[in-house]
């Protein structure tokens, strides 16, 4: 037998989870003002999800995707975009939204059940929320596939779970974004579980990023709780995306330390051993570390943060809660240029209309 194709997969790493550097820093990463801002956001992102819980858990939001531990993934994503890209996100990916402009107070409305949630006033052509597992990645190829055709230097950027990658949809959007060398970043935000099904009950790849190789395209993988390393990768397959390289997988390892969601129990599957090896990694403290040692981030600075992302957040929901809902039929709005019969009947009988 002749070998005639060979494939390998690498992986990047720039902070280690003590802090320490153990890559290539790239050169935003010499500037305090960046990683701070880095840090922001993901601290904000961390205190919106803190809140988002507490409300649900008192009956004032809906079920509730939490980010905890994986605010890496996100914001050190949405870092490496430009205003122009398009972000189609899973529902996990907070971080991003919140740094590309969505406001905390959209926010707690679409976890609330309002769609006024997804009329982000922000990034415009970004796209809602996708609850769904993974039917959003054919979409962001159409997105991609659109921006090629108008020979615009943009990219569309993708974001789905590990799960998401065992499904149809996601493998078929790596395929026709490897046809079509359309300008797509996929990123697998692979937190080790989809719902209580952990990563090796899912798929027999070694890695997830492999995922890439049947269809054509570069796969790699990061450590997800490494901000400088998701920003770094991001940035490199975004500016290759954009100059018609074609596109990109990106596998970020990180580990979602919550439930799934607050309608999920993840103790009933998971122990406690299992998880606390995990906050050793994560991605906050790994930041802190290094910009404490590298960049003399004090106490005071940290006091400081904290209490402006608290009151913004409270803020925010205070706006939220005091918003008051939309009408039942608003649910009809949106949703055709011209109702069906068999729709505007049900509206009408929810209204008190005629039928
Ligand atoms: C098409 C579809 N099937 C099933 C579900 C129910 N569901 C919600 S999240 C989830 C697991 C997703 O796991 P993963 O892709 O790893 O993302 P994570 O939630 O871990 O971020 C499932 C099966 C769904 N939302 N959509």
């Amino acid at each position: 037998m002749t070998t005639i194709a060979e494939f390998s997969i690498g992986s990047t790493r720039i902070l280690d989870p003590s802090g320490a550097v153990v890559g290539d820093l790239p050169d935003f990463a010499s500037d305090r003002d960046e990683l701070v801002a880095l840090y922001r956001a993901m601290v904000l992102t961390r205190a919106f999800d803190a809140k988002a819980i507490a409300l649900q858990r008192t009956g004032r939001l809906g079920t509730y995707a939490s980010s905890l531990g994986q605010e890496a993934v996100p914001v050190g994503l949405a870092a490496a975009m430009r205003p122009d890209d398009v972000l189609v996100p899973s529902f996990r990916e907070h971080g991003a939204q919140l740094w590309r402009g969505v406001t905390l107070e959209e926010l707690f409305l679409f976890w609330g059940g309002d769609e006024r949630g997804n009329d982000f006033a922000g990034p415009r052509e970004d796209f809602p929320t996708c609850v769904p597992v993974g039917t959003h990645a054919p979409h962001a190829v159409g997105v991609a596939l659109a921006m090629k055709l108008r020979q615009e230097p943009r990219a569309a950027v993708c974001v789905f779970g590990d799960g998401a990658t065992s499904k149809g949809d996601v493998l078929e959007a790596l395929n026709m974004a490897g046809v079509w060398q359309a300008p797509a970043v996929f990123v697998v935000n692979n937190n080790g579980w989809a719902i209580s099904v952990p990563r090796a009950r899912q798929t027999a790849a070694e890695t997830l990023a492999q995922k890439a190789i049947g269809a054509g395209i570069p796969g790699e993988q990061i450590d997800g709780n490494d901000v400088i390393a998701m920003r770094h990768v991001a940035d490199r397959a975004l500016a290759r995306a954009r100059s018609g390289g074609g596109p990109t997988l990106i596998e970020a390892v990180t580990y979602r330390l919550s439930d799934h969601t607050t309608a999920d129990d993840a103790s009933r599957y998971r122990e406690d051993t299992d998880v606390s090896p995990h906050w050793k990694q994560e991605p906050l403290v790994r930041l802190r570390t290094y910009l404490t040692a590298a960049h003399g981030w004090t106490k005071a600075d940290e006091e400081a943060l904290l209490r402006a992302c608290d009151d913004a957040v409270d803020a925010a929901a205070e706006t939220y809660l005091a918003t008051p809902p939309m009408p039942p039929d608003a649910m009809f709005a949106h949703t055709f240029a011209e109702l069906p019969a068999d729709l505007e009947a049900q509206k009408a009988a929810l209204t008190g209309g005629d039928e």
